[in-house]
């Protein structure tokens, strides 16, 4: 029984156990110390964050997902009611190509599978460079006045938050924010509660109208404020527009749409 012998793993010297400790929390010291300086934070591994991230970290910008749950792709894995699919029309087509999805052109409608979809998102956006970190809350915003902009975020684990214990988080700075946390608007929310100077409201989305939603999503979709942004639902709850349901169109235009307003707004400072 080699394996069982005292020794057979130690090689550096130090008990297996030591080093894949020492590993771990080393290298994720690095990323998280990485991350305190960047260009872009997502909040939101969803598929509008997923979608922004891709195109904005192919543009060589240092970006960041951070997501609560301990996996990706937000309301995509629910598909519709749970069946296990999705449709976009067909403006979506092209992204879908861009991330190598598979789909079938059924009634003038892509229909994706979500485990694909979700998948295909988060390896793409990945691949471009983009840094996803899951388990992570984002609680607060960081600010300044004179002009008024935001420069971060504040996050704690998720785990500590679902804890309530009383944690002070850390601070994550970056040139651009974007809330794309879904129907929640959960970054705007905080905006709206703690800036009352930047006037902003977030009435919430109106009911179903799938067409004009999946739509108008992307036309508002941009900047809310110096240095805040916001893509998918997030922007339908800001401007209170109607759902859509099932339909992605507009959450990947939406994500794409951010990316290419962020690279302008950066691409003049
Ligand atoms: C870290 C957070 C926090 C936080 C939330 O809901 P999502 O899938 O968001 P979108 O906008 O990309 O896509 C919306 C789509 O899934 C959907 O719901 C549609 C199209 N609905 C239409 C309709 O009619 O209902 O993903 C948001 C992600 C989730 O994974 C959350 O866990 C995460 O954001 N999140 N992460 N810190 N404070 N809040």
């Amino acid at each position: 029984m080699i394996f069982l012998e005292q020794g057979a793993f130690e090689m550096s010297g130090e008990p297996f156990e030591t080093r894949i400790t020492r590993v771990i929390v080393s290298t994720a010291s690095k990323e998280l110390s990485s991350a305190a300086h960047s260009d872009v934070i997502i909040v939101g591994a969803g598929p509008s964050g997923l979608t922004a991230a891709k195109y904005l970290a192919e543009k060589g910008l240092k970006v960041y997902v951070f997501e609560r749950r301990l996996t990706f792709g937000g309301g995509i894995g629910g598909g519709g009611m749970l069946f296990p699919k999705i449709v976009a029309s067909k403006e979506a087509e092209d992204i879908l190509k861009d991330f190598n999805m598979k789909y079938r052109v059924v009634d003038d409608l892509l229909v994706v599978n979500p485990a694909e979809f979700m998948a295909k998102l988060a390896t793409k956006a990945i691949d471009a460079g983009a840094k996803i970190i899951n388990g992570i809350h984002v609680e607060d915003i960081i600010f300044r006045n004179d002009p008024l902009r935001i420069t971060g975020v504040a996050a704690i684990w998720s785990a500590i938050e679902l804890s309530s214990l009383h944690v002070d988080p850390l601070f994550f700075y970056s040139k651009a924010v974007v809330d794309a946390t879904g129907h929640d608007a959960y970054v705007l929310k905080v905006v709206e509660r703690k800036l009352p100077e930047s006037k902003i409201k977030v009435p919430g989305d109106k009911p179903v109208y799938s067409e004009v939603g999946d739509k108008v999503v992307v036309e508002r979709t941009g900047r809310i404020l110096p240095g805040l942004y916001a893509a998918g639902m997030a922007v339908a709850a800001f401007y209170g527009l109607p759902r859509m349901g099932p339909i992605f169109t507009g959450m990947i235009l939406s994500g794409k749409k951010v990316a290419e307003t962020i690279i302008n707004d950066l691409n003049k400072i």
